[in-house]
């Protein structure tokens, strides 16, 4: 079957790391967060794959070009986010025959992709402890009961399994993609799901592991999932006096300088250079281009394409965009006193994020001057810079 899969999204939870390249794009360990999707998809027996784009759509075009692992890829636009059934509706010309439709910003467990494929029309499900904040499934009673209507963050979920955004659809299923607007104004998936459900039993196809990527921490959510599933392997230039100690990747092309300890899981990309006598620790991705250098430990975090840490730095639970320039000395704090959550601002609103230990998000071509103090939750924005010497303890 064809999959539709959306990457048309301005993901603006996730900024300052979507300024200039769709959230679909970011990087999760080895390959653009989308690409994951995009693999599942196909190791599912995707015939083809249309992708809806529309923010930055270019970055998606040429990353998956005309054909990607021998399956046919082809393009829809979505000029205006008026809502997923908008998305998948500006894919229509694409199809014919039974559809799936997945999110380019969602992380699956693949196996799950291919029950789904199989099981059609279906639904991926993940159980949660608190659905309260989910669209939840209501099912048949009994065992594998087929799905009865989804309800939107309800105060009495029916049920502990959140919709997961995944979808097989049958043929007819294309002529219902014209919804009207919901009340906040878009046009949803999840009506064209209740017309599904109307005609046809609808099975929910439980996923063991799903992660709604929308906000910078699950974007090293993200990766700390998918580095823990790579094996080692090293084919770059890697120092006799430097230690790699469990499931640590060195592309080809990337340097381990003397002195270096990595722990993995680490994927050190093409072009990168680590060291000398820099402490790497998991889980943690260093992009093609970038630079670690002297007396600087990164634990936990995305160093992006072309940045640089290049002496006597901490960066710990934070994610760099590209070509940012770290100056020496700079230090992340990623722990309160108070152990309390660390918050993050997301589009205006002070919001927790969950984990005791964050540090810090910065924007594409963010510059800090030497021996900056950086406090939890921080978020530099695309091209910000900090004077020398300077304690950061609000966003800018
Ligand atoms: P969202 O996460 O709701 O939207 P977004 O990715 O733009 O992020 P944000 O809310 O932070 O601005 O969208 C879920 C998925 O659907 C995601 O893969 C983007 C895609 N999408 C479209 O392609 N077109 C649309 O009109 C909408 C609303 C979403």
């Amino acid at each position: 079957m064809k999959a539709v899969v959306l990457a048309a999204g301005q993901g603006t939870r996730m900024r300052p790391l979507s300024e200039s390249i769709p959230k679909p794009m970011l990087p999760v360990a080895d390959r653009p967060l989308a690409a994951h999707t995009v693999d599942a998809a196909i190791d599912a027996g995707a015939t083809e794959v249309v992708l809806v784009i529309g923010y930055e759509a270019e970055t998606v075009r040429e990353y998956f070009g005309p054909e990607y692992r021998g399956v046919p890829i082809s393009y829809a636009i979505q000029e205006e986010q008026a809502g997923t059934a908008d998305a998948v509706n500006a894919a229509r010309d694409h199809l014919e025959g039974p559809f799936a439709v997945l999110n380019g910003d969602n992380l699956y467990d693949p196996a799950a992709i291919d029950r789904l494929f199989d099981a059609c029309p279906a639904i991926c499900a993940i159980e949660v402890a608190d659905p309260s904040n989910y669209g939840v499934l209501s099912t048949e009673p009994g065992q594998d009961g087929s799905v009865t209507g989804i309800v939107e963050k309800p105060a009495d979920p029916p049920t502990n399994l959140a919709n997961a955004g995944a979808y097989a659809f049958p043929a007819e299923a294309r002529e219902w993609l014209e919804v009207p607007e919901s009340e906040r104004g878009e046009r949803e998936i999840t009506d064209v799901v209740a017309q599904v459900i109307d005609e046809y039993d609808v099975t929910p196809v439980t996923l063991e592991r799903w992660l709604d990527v929308g906000r910078p921490w699950e974007l090293l959510e993200a990766n700390e999932w998918k580095l823990a599933d790579l094996e080692r392997r090293v084919d770059g230039n890697v120092s006799e006096d430097a230690t790699l100690e469990g499931a640590v990747v060195v592309e080809e092309g990337a340097t381990v300088e003397p002195g270096v300890v990595i722990e993995g899981p680490a994927l050190i990309r093409e072009g990168a250079e680590v060291g000398p006598n820099a402490y790497v620790r998991g889980a943690t991705l260093i992009e093609a281009d970038a630079e670690v250098g002297h007396a600087v430990e990164i634990k936990n975090s995305v160093i992006s394409q072309g940045t640089s840490v290049s002496h006597l730095s901490y960066v710990g639970d934070s994610v760099l965009g590209r070509n940012v320039n770290f100056g020496a000395g700079t230090n992340v704090a990623n722990l309160r006193h108070d152990d309390a959550d660390i918050r993050f601002t997301v589009k205006g609103e002070r919001v927790s994020t969950d984990r005791r230990k964050f540090g810090v998000v910065a924007g594409d071509g963010a510059k800090t001057g030497i021996n900056t103090s950086l406090t939890p939750g921080l978020k530099l924005t695309a091209g910000a810079t900090t004077m020398p010497g300077e304690t950061v303890e609000r966003d800018r």
